[in-house]
């Protein structure tokens, strides 16, 4: 039974749960190595059967594949090495037929430089695409300034036929849109238009708080004009369909997240945020030196979140995507307790207030991967091995890095079953599976009764069935406790009440017993046989309903 406080006054993404895909290591139907469309068609049952509501796709537009498609070069046709656009309208029809809805990757700061219109700006400074990206006057050798690339080396490149530098935000071969011109704004509404009239049932917007950039003053992300701009954008174009809309914004707080998730529509639905994924990285330190996962912190964050946006904006919910470590082998244990810990991460995520995103593989408990230098494939990755090996770092400390942060470590085939290559492919696989498939793969999960998987498979019925998950006032318990997260989201129907133990000790659980007329809606261990302690990585959901004590 649905309780029907769900559907009534909220848009369908509030109970949704969304599947992020990476094309390239899922599935691939043509045995090249390379996951494609075909692919994803052919596993549509393995998603229907989780029960997401919308599969996120990450770019498979035309690209020269510099950044793994984060590069386009044609944003209105689709890469042959994923397939056709005829694949596209069939992935959109036959993911219908799962109801499932297809979410297009929008990358909108920057394009490939093998795009026409880069292509055309680079001819001349009278070509009518010049003013399409970013450039500065100077003398060969001399940038603007000493801007740095994400993906390292300087933010500017030479073009000495033009006598001017293009700004980029992130690889040479993906120069920065110049938002200031109104053209490019209506080419980009144009496309979007098209692909809505396509079927398409949203968009998630890679790092949309950098497209106002102003480099002269150093300003990449929040730009003064950004809001405006992304207002316009919606008006244009989100807005004229029922669409799920979410911004990647690594520097947004939760004041601007209440701008950009404006119940009024006006912004997105919601932005992914990254306040929980970079705890260590405070004070200044670089991603790439490694120091301890603060827990307290870990908690606070998430508590702001969940208060701050109460009924002034949404959250979404990830512990995983493409860039980042695999959960499990980052605040969980991927060794001992990798089932457990797996579980307790999800039931921990998919309580609170939000929608949550699944990343392929999380469901089944994924681990990350430890690679010779050889074998990476990330262009961040093989570019900071180059960049610290120049500054004097020792090998083994670079690994360390790369084992820990790589965005390689999310980009491992999926693991489908035992047979070669994980079930990837029947070719050779555009990089190493992990070799762990023949214990973590999706079929043994399937039959398996307590898999992560059925943890996953169930959480997301369990959004659906109690409007609690998707309305209730989230209250932090135990605050100061330094391994227990525990929390409620309470409505006038429900109290839901999530508990966890962060750590592998058996600890002394700090919440009292709960009332006899709670309900378990689910947990990480098989029995629980007293309520007095938590084992490692315990993980404990109870719902009590407040209409059947009414009743009774
Ligand atoms: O990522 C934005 C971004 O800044 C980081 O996630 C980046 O990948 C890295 O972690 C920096 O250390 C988005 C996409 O998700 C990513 O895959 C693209 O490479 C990037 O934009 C450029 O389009
Ligand atoms: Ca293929």
């Amino acid at each position: 039974m649905t309780d029907n406080k769900i559907s009534k006054s909220n848009p369908w993404w509030k109970s949704a749960v969304i599947y992020q895909i990476y094309p390239r290591s899922f599935a691939d139907s043509n045995q090249d190595g390379i996951g494609d469309l075909q692919g994803i068609i052919s596993k549509l049952d393995y998603l229907e059967h989780l029960g997401i509501d919308a599969i996120w796709l990450s770019p498979v537009c035309k690209s020269p594949q510099d950044d793994n498609g984060y590069d386009i070069s044609d944003y209105q046709d689709i890469d042959p090495i994923f397939g056709t656009l005829q694949d596209m309208e069939a992935l959109i029809a036959k993911a219908k037929e799962h109801h499932i809805r297809i979410i297009l990757d929008l990358v909108l700061n920057h394009s490939s430089d093998e795009h026409i219109w880069f292509q055309e700006a680079k001819k001349s400074r009278e070509n009518p695409y010049h003013d399409y990206y970013v450039w500065r006057d100077g003398t060969k050798g001399t940038p603007p300034n000493d801007m740095r690339a994400a993906f390292g080396g300087s933010a500017w490149e030479w073009v000495p036929e033009l006598q001017q530098y293009y700004f980029h935000q992130f690889s040479v071969k993906q120069p920065d849109l110049n938002w200031e011109n109104p053209k490019l704004r209506q080419e980009i509404y144009n496309m979007i238009n098209w692909w809505i009239k396509k079927g398409i049932g949203g968009f998630r917007l890679d790092v949309i708080d950098q497209i106002a950039k102003e480099p002269d003053k150093r300003i990449t992300n929040n730009g003064p004009r950004l809001h405006e701009f992304i207002r316009e954008l919606s008006r244009e174009t989100f807005q004229k369909a029922d669409l799920v809309t979410v911004g990647e914004a690594w520097g947004a707080t939760t004041e601007l997240a209440k701008l950009y998730s404006n119940p009024d529509n006006s912004e997105l639905s919601m932005v992914f945020q990254f306040e929980h994924i970079c705890l260590d990285q405070m004070a200044g330190k670089e991603k790439w030196d490694l120091a301890p996962l603060p827990f307290l912190k870990l908690k606070e964050v998430f508590e702001r979140w969940q208060t701050e946006l109460y009924e002034k904006g949404w959250n979404s919910l990830f512990w995983n995507n493409h860039d980042l470590p695999r959960i499990v082998s980052r605040w969980g244990n991927d060794g001992k307790y990798r089932v457990e810990s797996a579980k307790m991460l999800a039931i921990l995520l998919h309580g609170m207030q939000g929608t949550p995103y699944i990343y392929q593989g999380e469901e089944l408990g994924m681990t990350n991967i430890q690679y010779e230098i050889k074998e990476y494939r990330d262009i961040e990755s093989l570019n900071l091995y180059q960049e610290r090996l120049q500054k004097g770092y020792q090998k083994e400390e670079i690994m360390r890095s790369l084992y820990a942060k790589s965005r390689d470590n999310a980009r491992t085939p999926m693991q489908w079953n035992d047979k070669e290559n994980a079930g990837f492919t029947e070719g050779k696989p555009w990089i190493k599976v992990n070799p762990n498939y023949k214990e973590i793969h999706a079929k043994r999960q399937l039959t398996e009764e307590n898999s992560i998987f059925k943890c996953y498979q169930k959480l997301i019925r369990l959004r659906k069935e109690y409007s609690v998950f998707v309305d209730g006032k989230f209250r932090m318990l135990c605050k100061e406790d330094a391994s227990v997260f525990a929390y409620t989201r309470e409505n006038e129907d429900f109290q839901l009440l999530v508990i966890c133990n962060f750590y592998d000790k058996t600890i002394r659980n700090p919440l009292e017993e709960p009332e006899p007329s709670a309900k378990l809606l689910i947990s990480n261990y098989l029995k629980i046989d007293t309520n007095t302690v938590l084992r490692p990585y315990e993980a404990r959901m109870y719902l009590k309903d407040f209409r059947k004590s009414l009743n009774s």
